[in-house]
């Protein structure tokens, strides 16, 4: 087994070089036959697999069964090596669906098939195309759960970071000898705008890596289309899109305060000029081309892309809008076989985004999706010029992007108007309370003692690009680049339980105490601003009761190593089994980004907890799968099981109250609530975990 999990890894390695080529650190050859060359080396292609496999570096030879099905890729051999792939296109999404159909048809446990298909599929495929249906195929494929997924940031960095890092990590790769130690290369923290653009002072958020590659992970764990049901029909999947997006608006609207800028404005009237320009820098290395910025002021217009199966008019979304209203504010859907039936939050969720799961795509059709494209493909509306999409239709990109929230904004208040309607029933005191359960008092305790003030600063980290690194040298290239990070704190919560023994969900979420205008909220607002911190169940004994829980513990989000660090383990790494469950791990709000930035005078949050009633909390479960992970299941669920909790997500923000006007109305007994500071010191400091210590020139 071990064998076949080390064979699977390799494929993820420089995925632009063709398969002929050693793979891996320890350069491990694939023995290859004519069926599994690639296009362009039929007539030489096994001669120069011999030749690679007669150098004296070579660890070892992989041999590849032949294949006993056939296989044919219709679809998914016309999109070419060198282009960029998509799941926001149809015409992607289709090519998505026939190779993981490919995948997942090899019968469980047939891993020297499954291997010889994946390897033909590799040497066949456009390379992102192949990374993103390997990957789908091994997180749900029984056989292949060992198999851990290498760091997408490292497989495809060009994705991540400015390309100018590109050329000069070519140069340290071929100049400097094997002995020399490695400088890393250093990413600018302002390398896509200047303060004249206002919305610059977002950019440490959007451009962060780990938020990045938390949203890719998210929509590889949760695809909205496969011709599996399963694969897409995950517990609560649809509310699951609209909490997890709708956290990241909360976060985002409270960074802007933070930073002296307005809540982000909704994209509602699709006509209208976007004044949002963005100029991303970066370059793909699979289609060797710069992604297409977005001048100002460019308004959206009907597409006509047949190459992507893009055929949408801003008639069809305005049609599918008020299809979706319509539900809303009847609380019925009607479905493709001409049913109604009562519309909730995970249905519109799926109605909205739309997922395969949505009851009706004819009649409430594909506004999320579509959305991105109209505003991916402004500069080229019917493929005139050749041109791919922009940084906003790709999972790995799009949050780089400013105007990406505002079209979230959008998406979520849609959601937010079917909570506020009369079909969404408001909570009653018996939902919220939790009889003889009283807090008596709730803190954050930095790890520096400063009470009830949370730090933040500036960390320059550093990632290997090596194994994206295709046709040069193999050794650690590093790049450093500059992100938030806070001083680690634990919440210290003391309660009195006059009743019996038993359990309860503590639930933190913390917000900023002002609006724009430096007043105190409406909660009809503030609701909308509260980010969850931590949700967990923890055993309350009768009396007095301290609860502690450390900001490192988060159900939401991922160690900092599993956001930074090559997670394909070399052979004997010890980590090895503690990270083979990356596939759904890798999912997760990086812990970096947990704390909001505040600023250097100090920002005033709420903090909130709330001890809940297990009794309506807890999810019956029969299967007891044991996850060898740190698992963010806030907004990534958790794998093959339920969704842990059974409130509404959100609970208690995600709906108005219709009796407490503030927050300070809504605080019950159970409950609690403390103003903190959020402090920025506004200095960069080197992460103590670097594999290269020396400061760069
Ligand atoms: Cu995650 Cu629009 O759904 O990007």
């Amino acid at each position: 087994m071990a064998d076949i999990v080390d064979n699977l890894s390799l494929l993820f390695d420089r995925p632009n070089e063709p398969m002929i080529i050693p793979k891996g650190d320890d350069k491990a050859l694939f023995e290859l036959t004519e069926e599994f060359l690639p296009p362009g080396y039929e007539n030489n292609g096994v001669e120069l697999n011999n030749r690679f496999g007669d150098e004296a570096d070579i660890s070892r030879k992989i041999p590849i069964e032949n294949l006993k099905r056939k296989v044919n890729f219709k679809l998914a051999t016309q999109l070419p090596v060198d282009a960029d792939f998509s799941l926001f296109l149809p015409k992607h999404q289709d090519m998505a669906t026939e190779v993981i159909d490919v995948l997942m048809g090899v019968p469980e446990g047939q891993t020297q098939q499954f291997l010889s298909t994946c390897v033909f599929s590799r040497s066949n495929l456009n390379p992102q195309l192949f990374n993103y249906c390997f990957t789908v195929a091994l997180m749900h494929r029984r056989d292949t759960r060992q198999v851990p997924v290498a760091n997408f940031a490292e497989s495809f960095p060009a994705k991540f970071m400015d390309s100018r890092v590109f050329q000069k990590a070519r140069e340290v790769a071929a100049v400097l000898p094997r002995d020399v130690p490695r400088t890393p290369i250093i990413i600018p923290r302002d390398y896509t705008a200047t303060d004249l653009e206002d919305e610059h002072r977002l950019a440490y958020f959007r451009e962060d890596l780990g938020i990045n590659l938390h949203h890719w992970h998210w929509h590889l764990v949760y695809p909205f289309a496969a011709s599996q049901r399963e694969i897409v029909a995950k517990d609560r999947r649809g509310e699951l899109f609209f909490y997890m997006h709708s956290q990241m608006i909360a976060r985002y609207n409270g960074e802007r305060l933070n930073s002296a800028l307005k809540r982000v404005k909704k994209f509602s009237n699709w006509r209208e000029p976007i004044p949002e320009a963005y100029f991303p820098k970066l370059d793909s290395l699979t289609s060797s081309r710069g992604w297409p910025p977005r001048q100002a002021n460019m308004t959206w217009q009907d597409l006509n892309r047949p190459v992507d199966g893009l055929l949408v008019t801003i008639d069809d979304m305005e049609r599918w809008r008020r299809n979706i209203e319509e539900a809303i504010s009847t609380g019925r859907v009607t479905t493709a076989d001409g049913r109604t039936i009562d519309l909730d939050i995970d249905i519109l969720g799926n109605m909205m985004e739309a997922s395969i799961l949505s009851p009706n795509r004819e009649l409430y059709g594909s506004i999320h999706n579509n959305g991105h494209s109209f505003s991916a493909y402004m500069h080229d509306l019917q493929h005139r010029y050749l041109e791919s999409f922009s940084v906003i239709a790709d999972e790995a990109t799009t949050m780089r992007d400013p105007f990406f929230y505002r079209w979230h904004a959008y998406i979520d208040d849609t959601f937010q108007r079917h909570k506020e309607s009369p079909y969404v029933r408001p909570y009653t005191r018996s939902e919220l309370e939790n009889p003889g359960v009283r807090l008596t008092s709730i803190a954050i305790e930095s790890s520096n003692n400063q009470m009830n003030t949370l730090n933040t600063f500036w960390m320059s980290s550093d990632v290997d690009l090596s194994r994206g690194l295709d046709f040069s040298e193999r050794r650690p290239v590093y790049a450093r680049f500059t992100h938030l990070n806070h001083t680690p704190f634990r919440y210290v919560i003391k309660v009195n339980n006059t009743g019996s023994a038993r359990r309860t969900t503590v639930r933190i979420f913390i917000a900023p105490k002002f609006d724009e205008r430096n007043l105190t909220w409406a909660l009809a607002d503030q609701r909308k601003m509260f980010v969850e911190m931590d949700i967990f169940v923890t055993p309350l004994n009768a009396g007095e009761n301290t609860i502690t829980r450390l900001s490192t513990q988060s159900s939401v989000t991922i160690p900092f190593e599993q956001t930074f660090r090559d997670l394909s383990p070399q052979s004997g790494d010890p980590r090895r089994t503690n990270l083979a469950a990356f596939n759904f791990c890798g999912c997760g709000w990086p812990q970096h980004m947990l704390v909001p930035k505040g600023n250097e005078a100090g920002v005033t949050y709420q903090f909130f907890v709330m001890l809940s009633n297990y009794e309506l909390d807890r999810i019956e479960e029969s299967s007891n799968v044991q996850s060898n992970c740190v698992e963010a299941s806030s907004f990534c669920g958790l794998r093959d099981r339920k969704y842990p909790d059974r409130r509404a997500m959100g609970f208690p923000f995600d709906r108005p109250s219709t009796t407490a006007a503030n927050i300070e109305d809504f605080i019950l007994p159970n409950m609690g609530l403390q103003d903190i500071t959020i402090r920025l010191r506004n200095e960069t400091i080197p992460n103590p975990r670097n594999p290269v210590t020396q400061t760069p020139q």
